[in-house]
């Protein structure tokens, strides 16, 4: 159906005559009837991608995408005078996710509906969300970010089920939000929501009684756990997805003939980190209750089991008090007991128990034991899940590792993000890329095509155009278009070091101010939230803000380079920040990044990576070669054996190195006390000095030696031109649509 007649029937005007509001509504309910016509996956066996985040962005663009529809319904909105970008300003993003795991997930769900296999995600549906950032005198503030709206992209479904804590039962109550694949099947992102949720107990900033369990479990995704009701809480809210997930797994496989004995011929489930653990056990205890034998229970729910470890920091490793568990939910603890004397009674190594000696339960524990396959999110993460952090395990079952390098949908991150670059590679190598994107191995033909690398570059310069426009709309800021846009956007994470980038931009602003002017203008962009109760990760972003002030303000610096912090980044701050950008930072301390999807999107837009060898950098070096990407730091071996021996001084680099020196003062610096919060600089500055954990000074001149090399290198336009190619060309490795396929092929084994 055409728009102007679906408006007509819906409003009874024209599409001239309607509001951008009112298109958007009529847009959203065309598109979930089109989405509703469409076949589901649906083979016998079917998977449920478990998670606590599904970080899916806003959905209109890309369901119009996803349906073939979308130069259409521009079109035809052009020819009534109106914008489609405006139109899709009165989408609210959903807020079901932190960072990078929970991108993912909506990534995978995204394949897995473009390639036709039937499995639905399984979630929670967080009113708040995450938070929403706001920056107030250079600090990170909370706030709510209420994000539904009545009419939406959820479908309201009549599944419920019944939800037993101790002492209490809530009622779970499902709604469904369509997925739809690339000219293909759609499938159901499952929501689960609690009945007597309550969003006016909030108040003051991201402040409930946590313990209105029945009013409060559906607010916020993970809500501050610094204190023992917040863990609780996350536990509550934990075994709210899984039970809710394992009711609907068991009434869908036996209403396809599963007689429970045989679930795994059924049933599939992906674990997305450790979340979603508790669903082994509660799915154990469902079958028990339906009348299978303990043993038998265990192995077929191992069977169906499968599980996704996206990080090696000790912190994200879960570890509930039984006496948590036994204040939310009991009925779990005979089973987990039993799985853990299991354990015991045949490896007679504490490193593997489940329950340890300060009576924790160990979540990854029971996700290894009791599933069939354990998988790393790129190769070096699961070689050092192998050969450190789960050496113990990988002894065991070295049958049930393996690794699947993460991926991203191209149809968001640049058919969605960057429509100016898709039409140009679609008239030089057709679109086959659009379903095979190892096809954009075919650009490398162009390496020397004059005409071509013109275009790259005027498309980039028009994205940065555009991300100038938007950063004045939103923050009124201006940036130099004609400047260098050099990117991090991550959760922030002293991990991740954007201190360190930090570091850098002080040592530059010294340096200009000593005479030593850069060829060309650089602007530093920072994008990240920080959880609300890490507090040294507050403390960065009060470090970034207070730059921003004192560099954008100083005449005899902003001309050369500008700070600029994005307030409340996320999913649609992405799209138009990674088109725009030149260099990608992904300067993680080696060994610690798990994988890092941002660094697959940069290169796909024609960013060049300023990394270190971690994570999937690892692969992108690989791929692209020592030319077309700037690589520094120590490497991960060498991260290992320096953690190992506990044989770093930060101090020392700190009083032998005197542009460490110089860069580290700057934070406690009078120029800096003079605009931000004494205690939280010297707060920061202390931590550098005197621990600096994730080891910033051992990579401090190298990455500034790497970065300057960057910058030189950018003056050569010809030359940078084509290391952008090579990485746009050989991105194709990294679609999610090729991680589908191997988990498919190697984990889910569905059939088409
Ligand atoms: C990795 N989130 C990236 C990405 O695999 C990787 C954990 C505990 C509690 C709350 N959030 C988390 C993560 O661990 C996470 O986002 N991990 C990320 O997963 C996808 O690309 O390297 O850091």
């Amino acid at each position: 159906m055409k728009l102007s007649e679906f408006v007509k029937a819906e409003y009874g005007k024209s599409i001239s005559e309607c509001t951008n509001e009112e298109l958007y509504y009529a847009l959203l309910t065309l598109t979930k009837k089109m989405a509703s016509g469409k076949q589901h996956g649906n083979s016998k066996k079917k998977l449920y991608y478990i998670s606590a985040e599904f970080l899916i962005g806003k959905l209109l663009s890309n369901n119009l995408i996803n349906l073939g529809i979308y130069d259409e319904v521009k079109e035809e909105l052009a020819q009534n005078g109106k914008d489609i970008c405006e139109i899709e300003e009165f989408e609210n993003e959903p807020s079901l996710g932190n960072g990078g795991l929970g991108r993912l997930a909506a990534c995978f769900i995204d394949s897995i509906a473009t390639l036709g296999l039937n499995g639905d995600g399984v979630g929670l549906n967080y009113h708040f969300g995450l938070f929403r950032q706001i920056f107030e005198n250079n600090m990170q503030t909370t706030v709510p970010d209420p994000w539904l709206t009545e009419k939406s992209w959820l479908t309201k479904m009549d599944v419920t089920y019944d939800i037993k804590f101790k002492g209490m039962t809530v009622k779970s109550r499902m709604y469904d939000i369509d997925v739809i694949g690339y000219n293909n099947t759609s499938n159901k992102l499952h929501l689960f929501d609690v009945e007597s949720v309550d969003e006016s107990i909030v108040e003051d900033g991201i402040n409930f009684n946590k313990e209105d369990i029945k009013k409060n479990l559906t607010l916020f995704l993970y809500p501050d756990d610094s204190d023992e009701a917040g863990r609780i809480l996350r536990i509550y809210q934990q075994y709210f997805m899984v039970s809710s997930a394992a009711q609907l797994i068991l009434d869908e496989c036996v209403a396809k003939g599963c007689n429970l004995h045989d679930l795994s011929d059924y049933v599939v489930i992906q674990i997305n980190d450790t979340h979603p653990t508790m669903v082994i056990p509660e799915l154990i205890r469902l079958l028990v209750e339906r009348g299978l034998e303990m043993d038998e229970a265990i192995e077929a729910v191992t069977k169906s089991c499968a599980y996704t470890n996206h990080t090696i920091l000790a912190e994200a490793l879960e570890k509930w008090p039984i006496y948590y568990l036994k204040k939310a939910v009991p009925q779990l603890m005979p089973i987990i007991e039993v799985l853990d004397d299991k354990v015991r009674r045949k490896y007679h190594n504490q490193a593997v128990y489940i329950i340890d000696g300060e009576e924790r339960v160990h979540m990854a524990h029971i996700d290894i034991h009791y599933s069939s396959s354990v998988n790393g999110v790129a190769s070096l993460h699961t070689e050092i899940l192998k050969n450190n952090e789960l050496h113990h395990f990988y002894e065991i079952y070295p049958e049930k590792f393996n690794n699947k390098t993460n991926g991203i949908t191209f149809r968001r991150w640049l058919l969605h993000c960057n429509p100016q670059l898709t039409e140009l590679i679609t008239s030089l190598i057709g679109d086959g890329f659009k379903k095979d994107a190892t096809q954009l191995e075919k650009l490398l033909d162009y390496k020397n095509d004059e005409k071509v690398l013109k275009q790259i570059l005027e498309i980039k310069s028009a994205k940065k155009m555009e991300l100038k426009k938007a950063l004045m709309e939103k923050q009124n800021v201006t940036i130099n278009e004609n400047s260098i846009f050099d990117i991090q956007i991550k959760r922030l994470h002293e991990y991740k070091r954007q201190q360190l980038n930090a570091l850098y931009v002080i040592h530059k602003y010294l340096e200009i101010k000593a005479g030593k002017k850069p060829s060309t203008p650089i602007t530093v962009i920072f994008g990240a939230k920080a959880a609300p109760a890490y507090i040294i990760a507050q403390d960065i972003i009060h470090l970034i803000l207070c730059l921003q002030q004192l560099i954008n303000n100083d005449p005899e610096v902003s001309p050369y380079l500008n700070v600029v912090m994005v307030e409340n980044y996320n999913v649609t701050w992405a799209e138009k920040l990674i088109p725009a950008c030149d260099i990608s930072e992904q300067i993680s301390l080696a060994s610690k990044e798990a994988s890092g999807t941002g660094n697959m999107k940069f290169m796909l837009n024609g960013a060049l990576t300023l990394g270190t060898e971690d994570g999937a950098n690892v692969e992108i070096h690989e791929l692209v070669g020592d030319d077309n990407i700037y690589i520094f730091g120590d490497s991960s071996d060498t991260v290992v054996e320096r953690y190992a021996q506990g044989s770093y001084h930060a101090a020392k680099y700190y009083n032998e190195n005197a542009a460490i020196k110089e860069a580290v003062d700057f934070i406690t610096g009078e120029e800096l006390k003079a605009i931000g919060d004494k205690d939280r600089l010297e707060r920061l500055f202390n931590e550098l000095v005197s621990k600096d954990w994730f080891m910033t000074f051992p990579d401090f001149d190298e990455y500034v030696k790497t970065r300057e090399q960057a910058y030189a290198d950018y003056e050569n336009r010809e030359e940078w031109v084509q290391k952008m190619l090579v990485n746009i060309a050989k991105a194709g490795y990294f679609s999610s649509d090729r991680t589908i396929e191997e988990y498919n092929r190697d984990i889910w084994k569905l059939e088409d």
